[in-house]
């Protein structure tokens, strides 16, 4: 897919975006250009609420706040919310008071049941726009070249709470409502192209297992545990995923790069009735890119909002994510395969090698919440919401799957009419004979809420045809036996997951085993290791050997034949290259160091489309530069990219001993913070720039003429080399890699 940036017109809007950014992070320091008065004191008459957020409307009829007076929930107004009716200053508090009653009451319901799965999530609003190219094979009329359709999109974890971090281990939540006129499209997939079950029943089997113990209820959001590792070693239809989840792909750098996948394969209907097996793929435009493992566990602590942070703040300073839509292709056959790939078995990919990825339209998110709760919370997603010209097939995930989805809501939205709540109304108008039930929004008009009847005219009518209705795909179902069985084809559970890791390179299997190592070094139980490493020595001897080794275990040998496979060089995040945009750019400056460079470089990382941080000593301004961050509240973990343009020194009387290296003369030493954020970014294989004082702290750091450190004369001139670098995102040959 082309994912090339269009040169001109994107550094325009770049620029603009840029200049935006450089606004939402300049801190409103008092007196500096452009900040507001302080205002400390409560208002105390009326007066038109705050203007919402740049680019983000409030709900229809609303300023920001629903009006000027505070009321009560019967519209009463009040005039006093701070003190509860008491008999006397000192007495107790009346039964009578009911706005006390009712406030506390509305708190003490705020919650509602988090999600059974994806607890954690971050959602964004944008708009889909269709290239037009899938005409020929569906009917979906969002899918007609040219038309723009609303989308709500939820990006989340699995396993953890709602309050969990985002970095964790684990595959991501890619879930998709697209407001199309034909009714509401959900595409609710994940970061990950397979899944670790091929039946549904088995849902609460590896959730389970994936959750924490019920003992003690530890660890969150983590799969490191014993009971995650004894149901995927027991039950090996899920190593395939696991190895995803092993793989950088489970530590992603930003939602905004992650890649997308319906994984179920879908059926297509067009015009003529003719039908066509599709699998849905996302394609970030920025490429896929994933944290460092030490800086996933890092930012656990430092930023556990990472990642939802990184979406709102790359949207809010118009840097809008964007994604291609694909499809992979195959023909409808009776056996439902193609060169061999049973497409019912959620655990297989078909390698873009053998079906290329066809783009359809452009996803562009563009807005935040504008309440998160009302809308990242209450949205409700579902696989079986489909419009006319798609429909399911028989993977036997995909079908238990469209029991679960509506009846979970039913839990966690308290009741059956959860379509009617704002985010989940469909722009498609709604007709559906449904009455009643709790939280019931609509007043229906109409006596018969029935078909056929007389007494409402005969209405509703349903379509006939050439009346755009949705169309079930008139697939034969053999006459069969019932069975509680899959097809012989689902039993092969170990040459995909070779082929996944023959196309790794070799940094990227290096980081597998070092997930399969801490991870399973994370387990208690013996017997479970050595299961699981018998596992892996069916999927490959130099990785099972490489694992055994680092947990202090004997090798297993294969107890199987090893597949012959062709490896897809589409799997691997290493040796291509990608735009930059949106990529930020820490800049270390002290007030002695080169400020004039600094302010060319700010406006040259702006032109590049990446966001400049300034990290300074203090907050505040250094010159007439804004400082973004602090040597206390920067850490290399934010940046991408980091450049040095001074040499700042400890200010001994602000720096805590523990700082100061025993017997080394300190006062003389570059700030240990700067360093340490030096330090991190080698590690992680960062580009790292320096000039002029700065480059001295390369010498503390002990960081010098190693791949992707670039020494210049001026700013401008390290920049324009290192941002190069950017396009492959890391310097992956910084990392050691053991095996080939
Ligand atoms: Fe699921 C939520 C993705 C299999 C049962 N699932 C949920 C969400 C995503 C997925 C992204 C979060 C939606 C949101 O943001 O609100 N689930 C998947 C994928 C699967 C999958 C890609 C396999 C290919 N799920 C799956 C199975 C079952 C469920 C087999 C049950 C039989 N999933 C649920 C659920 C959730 C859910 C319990 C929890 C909250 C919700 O649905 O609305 O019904």
């Amino acid at each position: 897919m082309d994912s090339s940036t269009p040169a001109k017109a994107v550094k325009d809007v770049v620029e603009s975006a840029a200049e935006k950014v450089a606004d939402f992070l300049t801190p409103n320091v008092p007196g500096s250009p452009g900040s507001a008065p302080p205002s400390v004191e409560e208002p105390t008459a009326p007066r038109e609420p705050l203007p919402p957020k740049k680019e983000q409307g409030a709900p229809a009829g609303a300023n920001g706040q629903q009006g000027s007076y505070l009321t009560t929930a019967q519209g009463a107004r009040l005039r006093d919310t701070d003190h509860s009716l008491k008999a006397g200053p000192r007495g107790p508090i009346l039964m009578q008071d009911h706005h006390f009653r009712e406030k506390i009451m509305h708190f003490d319901h705020e919650r509602i049941p988090e999600r059974v799965v994806h607890a954690r999530g971050a959602g964004a609003h944008g708009v889909f726009e269709a290239y037009g190219t899938a005409e020929a094979v569906t009917k979906a009329g969002f899918l007609r070249k040219g038309k723009k359709t609303d989308v709500f999109v939820r990006f989340s974890t699995v396993l953890g709470s709602r309050g969990s971090a985002d970095t964790v281990r684990d595959t991501r939540g890619f879930a998709t409502k697209f407001y199309t006129d034909e009714g509401t499209f959900d595409l609710v997939g994940n970061n990950i192209p397979v899944f670790f079950i091929q039946d549904g029943i088995k849902f609460p089997d590896i959730i389970h297992a994936g959750k924490p113990h019920p003992d003690r209820e530890i660890p969150q959001a983590q799969s490191a545990h014993d009971t995650f590792w004894d149901f995927v070693s027991l039950h090996t239809e899920a190593q395939h995923h696991t190895m995803w989840n092993m793989s950088d792909r489970a530590i992603p750098r930003s939602y905004r790069t992650m890649e997308g996948f319906g994984i179920h394969t879908f059926r297509l209907i067009n015009e003529a009735g003719e039908t066509v097996l599709v699998k849905f793929h996302w394609k970030p435009k920025l490429g896929v890119h994933s944290l460092d493992w030490e800086e996933a566990q890092l930012l656990g602590g430092m930023d556990p909002d990472f990642h939802r942070r990184d979406l709102y703040d790359a949207i809010e300073a118009g840097a809008y994510p964007e994604w291609e839509l694909g499809i992979q292709v195959f023909p409808d056959t009776p056996d439902e395969t193609f060169e061999g790939i049973d497409l019912l078995d959620p655990t297989k990919i078909v390698p873009e090698e053998l079906a290329p990825v066809q783009p359809i339209g452009k996803m562009t998110l563009n807005r935040t919440p504008t309440n998160f709760f009302a809308e990242t919370e209450q949205v409700a997603y579902h696989p079986g919401h489909l419009p006319p010209g798609i429909d399911v097939t028989n993977d036997p995930l995909l079908q238990a799957r469209l029991f679960s989805y509506l009846d979970t809501q039913l839990t966690r939205l308290g009741g059956p009419n959860f379509a009617q709540i704002p985010i989940n109304r469909p722009h498609a108008p709604v007709n559906d004979m449904f009455r009643d039930g709790f939280h019931q929004h609509a007043v229906h008009a109409g006596v018969a809420p029935y078909r056929p009847n007389s007494l409402d005219g005969g209405n509703p009518f349903v379509a006939g045809d050439g009346e755009n209705a949705f169309v079930d795909a008139p697939v034969t179902v053999a006459e069969a036996t019932k069975v509680r069985a899959n097809p012989v084809s689902f039993d092969d559970h170990y040459s995909q997951v070779r082929l996944f890791w023959q196309s790794m390179s070799p940094v990227e299997k290096e980081h597998i085993i070092r997930a399969y190592t801490f991870e399973l070094g994370k387990c208690y139980e013996q017997a479970i290791k050595e299961r699981q490493l018998q596992c892996l020595a069916n999927i490959d001897p130099v990785l099972c050997q490489e694992v055994a080794t680092g947990l202090g275990l004997p090798a297993p040998e294969p107890t199987i034949p090893l597949a012959e496979v062709t490896p897809s060089p589409a799997l691997s995040q290493v040796g291509k290259e990608w735009p930059a945009d949106g990529r930020t750019v820490g800049i270390v400056v002290d007030p002695d160091g080169d400020l004039d460079g600094v302010r060319e470089l700010r406006q040259a990382v702006f032109a590049a489309g990446m966001v400049p941080l300034l990290i300074a000593p203090h907050g505040g301004m250094v010159a007439d530069l804004p400082v973004q961050r602090t040597f206390a509240t920067g850490r290399s973990i934010e940046f991408d990219l980091l450049l040095l343009a001074g040499a700042p020194v400890p200010a001994p009387d602000a720096l805590p001993a523990r700082d100061a290296k025993a017997g080394a003369d300190n006062s003389a030493a570059v700030d240990p913070r700067v360093t340490l954020l030096v330090e991190e970014c080698w590690r992680h294989a960062k580009a790292i720039g320096a000039w002029g004082a700065g480059a001295t702290v390369l010498a503390h750091a002990a960081v010098t003429s190693t791949p992707g450190v670039v020494v210049g004369d001026s700013a401008t001139e390290v920049f324009t080399e290192v941002r190069q670098l950017m396009a492959a995102h890391r310097v992956w040959e910084r990392f050691p890699a053991s095996v080939a």
